[in-house]
């Protein structure tokens, strides 16, 4: 069987961990509508025909907080990135995408250290 690991990136609350939810049909990830309702990456199994996909929930990633929790749910986040799949970077409709291009130039610039 085939193992496909699918890392979910995101601002907090966009809706990570619902999407595991949704894709599984299960309510496996806890879902909360107060920010950072996802502390560690965790891991979920699904199997689907020939695959095993495992999904990646991580916590939401800040990219201007500097305090401990933060850096520490950022490095948790981050270590997946060279070691996954397929990164789903999940945001919303908005004007701007600041947040999300500071996420890819990061995947970016860890990818170029391999
Ligand atoms: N309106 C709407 N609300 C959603 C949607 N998806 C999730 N939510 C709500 O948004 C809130 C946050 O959802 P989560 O799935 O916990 O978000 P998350 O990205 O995992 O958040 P963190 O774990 O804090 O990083 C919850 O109250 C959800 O019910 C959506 O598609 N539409
Ligand atoms: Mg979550």
């Amino acid at each position: 069987m085939k193992k496909v690991k699918l890392l979910i990136l995101g601002k907090s609350n966009v809706g990570k961990s619902s999407l595991i939810n949704h894709l599984t049909q299960n309510h496996i990830s806890l879902v909360s509508n107060k920010i950072h309702a996802t502390r560690l990456s965790t891991f979920y199994d699904f199997k689907l025909k020939d695959f095993l996909i495992q999904f990646i929930d991580t916590p939401g990633i800040s990219i201007t907080d500097n305090n401990l929790l933060a850096k520490a749910m950022k490095s948790n986040a981050q270590k997946h990135f060279t070691n996954c799949d397929l990164i789903i970077l999940l945001t919303q409709l908005q004007d701007s995408y600041d947040y999300e291009s500071a996420i890819m130039e990061d995947i970016y610039s860890q990818i170029s250290h391999i």
